[in-house]
Formats: structure tokens, sequence, C-alpha cells
């Protein structure tokens, strides 16, 4: 190996850790179309990556995991504190010798005839006050590739690094890609993630979940910021204001969705332009200004792939038309790509996710249609070529953020948008985020289970100490953003959304900003401030008074069941959760009390 650095921090770690997992030989990322181009041409020679049709998907290849490998595996995730109470109730805990130990066990010579790569990453601008460094050893050129487009890699991160920086240590390995050899750890003592067994890009893409929210959520405790499962948003009025939001949604919620949204027909007569920061991770930091100033510390996406189409996500769409990295979705005989609920007619057959020979009319044992790309399939794609890309991307200070929403999944309890009465109030909300499982996690669909701030796989330390932490920043804020929650899957009776959504969903975040600039009306209810209904402009939209009211409206009794579901959650945090959330319970009963025996009259 030639290193390319002269950091010996970096060289040292490098030795060791290629001295346990034994690779053939060493090569650094330079960051180069060059070594890219080298790359893709070995992982097409290899089949670990299919080359597609170049004329219609110029840069375009398709990637298949193993079929036991194609969710972020929580049961095999650790985080690994001396102090198991550090980790907290909502985390599997190992102690760090024991994780080391076990991890070693499986990387021990497991790389023998493979390559170990180095690439040297920064998670927000390099050079910035945001930037945290990280390097990643993989033998996976799958791996590589996905994070050339994820984050900015290569020589220019070494420079910044220097002799004497410091960086996170991230090192992985396909192994055996054997679900009972694969753990997902992460050192947050040591500034260390190890993970092994997998190849699915949640679990070894280690900017992403492991260091920008794990071990970023523990140092921005640690420094006084946040670390967030958050998109970011821009939206500019005709006069040339932007204002942006922050909003955590669960996994598969629609972030990507709304993160790049379309205004609808019935709001372009107000010429609001949208622009894209983020989809999925926001760093934000206390400015001078003693407002929220947000990153989105990555370059790309690496979005859910099903039910991506012209209306859904008409800038996705666009943005995934070259150079993206596919996985395991449908190819076509032409070398093309296909997904359920893509644009246009399913091809006539294809290979599936599986590599299986597949055709649209397939039916299961139980007659059900058999998907031919995975439900949690994947593009991989750079912002820069998103439509509706910021033009901030690479300022130092990021942007400011006006509101911040956090938002579930709840088929009947919560209504369309609510705002918090405080920061407090707003944190208790976050704090209470439920959702239903996803595709995007193992374990039973449907079923539904609290999700603070969006974070439950992500907190890389006691969640307890997370709200505390969030509580914290309110006080040292002078202009904190205004806290929102939003619900755009309410059903009927019948199991039918009540909100149309997708572009839709811009009605409620222009009711969210008039709010914080104090122009929109809203009523007080128990849980927040609710909009009146003539406070949402739906011009366009076909949906009765009695659904709007219903979309909006409060049911009391659900409620009264929610303080017990959350009391019991809370529960799980015994002394160490803040009282001003037990306070918050309290004061939402004693909301549901007055307001429902004054409705009695
Ligand atoms: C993701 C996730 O992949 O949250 O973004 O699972
Ligand atoms: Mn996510």
């Amino acid at each position: 190996m030639t290193a390319m650095s002269e950091n010996k921090k970096l060289n040292d770690w490098i030795n060791e850790m290629a001295a346990m997992c034994q690779p053939d030989k060493i090569v650094w990322i330079d960051g180069s179309d060059e070594q890219r181009n080298q790359l893709r041409a070995e992982a097409v020679a290899t089949g670990e990556l299919i080359e597609l049709n170049q004329k219609k998907l110029p840069g375009c290849y398709l990637h298949r995991t193993a079929q036991n490998d194609v969710a972020r595996t929580e049961h095999l995730t650790y985080i690994c504190t001396s102090k198991k109470e550090d980790a907290g109730p909502t985390n599997n805990w190992l102690s760090p010798p024991d994780g080391y130990q076990r991890a070693a066990e499986i990387f021990k010579g497991s790389m023998k005839g493979r390559t170990m790569y180095v690439i040297p990453f920064s998670l927000g601008p390099v050079g910035s006050v945001f930037s945290k460094i990280g390097v990643e050893l993989t033998d996976s050129i799958y791996v590589v590739l996905n994070m050339l487009i994820m984050v900015r890699c290569g020589k220019q991160v070494l420079d910044k690094l220097g002799t004497e920086g410091d960086f996170t240590k991230c090192l992985h390995g396909k192994a055996e890609r054997d679900i009972e050899k694969r753990l997902i750890l992460h050192f947050p003592e040591d500034n260390t993630i190890w993970s092994v067994g997998s190849g699915y890009g949640g679990n070894v893409l280690l900017s992403k979940k492991c260091m920008a929210l794990r071990l970023g959520s523990y140092l921005a405790r640690q420094e006084s910021w946040l670390a967030e499962h958050m998109l970011i948003l821009g939206v500019e009025h005709p006069s040339g204001l932007i204002e942006y939001l922050a909003a955590a949604f669960p996994s598969a919620c629609g972030k990507t969705n709304l993160a790049m949204l379309v205004p609808p027909e019935g709001l372009t007569r107000k010429g609001y332009r949208i622009w894209t920061v983020g989809d999925d991770i926001a760093w934000m930091r206390i400015d001078t200004d003693g407002g929220l100033w947000a990153v989105n510390p990555e370059a790309g996406f690496f979005g859910v792939v099903p039910g991506t189409n012209s209306t859904t996500n008409p800038n996705a769409v666009a943005t995934i038309r070259k150079n993206t990295i596919f996985t395991n979705v449908v190819l076509t005989k032409g070398k093309t790509v296909w997904w359920e609920g893509a644009d246009g007619d399913p091809p006539e057959s294809g290979i599936d996710w599986r590599g299986n020979e597949w055709h649209p009319a397939m039916r299961d044992e139980n007659g059900k249609p058999v998907p031919g790309a995975h439900p949690n399939s994947r593009f991989t794609t750079p912002i820069s070529q998103c439509p509706s890309h910021t033009f901030r991307m690479d300022h130092h200070h990021g942007v400011p953020i006006s509101a911040v929403i956090f938002g579930g999944r709840r088929a009947h309890l919560a209504p369309l948008v609510y705002q918090s009465y405080s920061w407090q109030h707003g944190v208790f909300m976050g704090a209470t985020m439920a959702s239903e499982r996803t595709a995007a996690q193992y374990g039973k669909q449907g079923e539904v289970r609290r999700d603070p701030m969006a974070m439950l796989p992500f907190c890389g330390y006691n969640t307890a100490d997370y709200f505390r932490h969030w509580l914290q920043m309110g006080q040292e804020m002078t202009r904190p953003p205004k806290v929102f929650h939003v619900n755009w899957f309410r059903m009927d009776e019948t199991g039918e959304f009540l909100w149309p959504g997708f572009g839709d969903n811009l009605r409620v975040l222009e009711w969210i900003l008039d709010r914080c600039r104090g122009e929109a009306e809203a009523v007080a209810s128990p849980i927040g401030y609710v909009p009146t209904p003539s406070s949402l402009d739906l011009t366009g939209l076909d949906l009765s008074g009695a659904v709007v009211d219903e979309l909006l409206r409060v049911d009391y009794d659900s409620w009264f069941q929610e303080v017990e579901g959350i009391k019991e959650f809370f529960a799980k945090f015994g002394d160490r959760l803040p009282h001003a959330l037990e306070d918050e319970v309290n004061s939402l009963h004693r909301r549901l009390t007055t307001y429902q025996s004054a409705a009695n009259g």
C-alpha cells in the first residue's frame, strides 16, 4: 500500500485493521472519475454490478443484495458503551470489549483474496463548522461506488484531515454475508463503527445511519448541536424570501417525496418554488443570531424506489435518469429497470430482485401478486442531479430553520396538522411520535411503534438523555423554530386516506410557515393549535367540508387512550426521563379533561 495520507493515527489504524482482516491489497479512494470508472468496470466484470442500457440510463447500474440482506437489521445493531445505562432501554447494548471481540472473530481473515478500500469522507461541506471527517474501510466495491455518491469523498478530505486531524473510524466487511454472523456495532466512546456480515446500504454505508445519526447524535449532545433523522426543504415566495423547514418522519413515510415536492395545481397561482436541501438527515446548530441553522451532511439520496413515479415524485424521476445505482429492482429485457408503482405499464417479463425470471401476472400460493422489485429496493443518486436541489448545498452556515415538523403514520388519532404551545411542548410531541412499522425494517408490518423524533433506531445514546438535550437546546436559542406535528395518513372508516398527500402537502407547509409569521388562524385544542378550516388554502381540491372537519378533528376518547400509551412508554426510562416531559403528559391529560367538560356543558 502507498498511503495517501501522512496522518499517523490513520495509517496505524489501517494497518491494525488490515492485520485483522488480511486483505490481499489496500486501495485508497481519491474521488477521481478515473478511479470510479475503473471500479465500475471491475464490479461489472465480477457481476457485483449489472451495467444498464447506457443510452437510456447513462452511468446507471443495478445491484442485487443477498436475499437475507435487504433491510437494516435493528436486532443486530448495538450501541457499545462502558455503562449499559448510557445506551438506554431502546438500544441493544454490548460492552466495548465484548463487541470488539465478537466482531473480530468474524472479521479475522475475512478479506483474504479481497481488496480493502480506504474511503476518506466528510459529512457536511468540507471545512465547514458542521463538517466531521470519517474514514470507511470496506471490502465492497458496491459500498465504494455508493459512498462516492452519498458523501463528499477523496483527496480533498485527506488534505483537510492533515497530519494531526481526528476522524471517525468506520470498518465494514462483507464477510460471508451470513445473518448469523452479522453485527453492526457503534462505539461512541471510541468514535468507532464496526459493521460486518451485511451488504445492505443502511448497514454498510457507514456515513449514513451509523455515523451521521448514531455517532452524530452522541457528538451533538457533547458539542451542543442536533443530529436528526429529518428532511430539509426551502419554500421560496415570489418575493424571493426562502423559508426552510426540517421534518422528522419514520423510515419510509415519504420524507424523500416531501423534500422534492412539486406545488399542486391549485397553488401554482401563488408562485412558490421548492428547494430540496436533504431527504433524510439534518445536522443543526445554533448560529450567532440565536436561531437554528441546518445542513444536510450527505451529498446523495438513498431512496426507496417502489411507488416513485411522475405523480408521486417527478423530481426523483428526473434525478435518477443518470449516474444512479439501483438496488433490488426488476431488470427488463432492454436492460432498463422497473418497479411496482413505476410510470407506465410493467414489462411483459424481466428478472426480479432475486435474479429469477419474473412476469407481472405471477401469483404466490395465496394468489397475491409476486413483486418484481423488493419493497425496500433503493436508488442511490447525487443530490446535484435533482431539479429542485438547493443552491446552498456547500454554504458553510447551512440554512435557517423556521419550523421543525414531526410526523407519523396514524390512521385515526392525529389531525392533519397542529402546532405546539411551546418548545417544551414541541419536544413532547416529538418524543411521543408513533408510526406503523414499514418495509424498511425487519419485523411485523402494520404494528404501531413509538418512534421518538423518528430516531428510535438511530439514537446513539440513552433516549431519555436525548430528550433532555432537546429541552436544553430550547434554552440556548433566543429564536427557536416553531414546532408542529403532521399526519398525512388519517383514514376514514373504510380505510381510505382522507388527505391526498404528495404535492398537496404544500398546503399544510404553507399554513405552518404562515403560523411562524403569525399570519394564519388556529384554534387552541388540548393537543395544540389546530387550523381553522378556512385557514388552509384548499383551492382546487375536491374535499367536502365534512372531510376537512374530520381531518382536523381532535377525538378526546382516543387522546385519553394515547395518554395511557405515552405514560407506558415514558415508564421505560425510569428516573432518567426529564420531569418536563412528565409535566407535559400531565398537562395534556388536564387539558383533555377541561375541554371535554366544557364541551359537555
Ligand atoms: C433509510 C431508513 O434508509 O430510514 O433512510 O431506513
Ligand atoms: Mn431514513
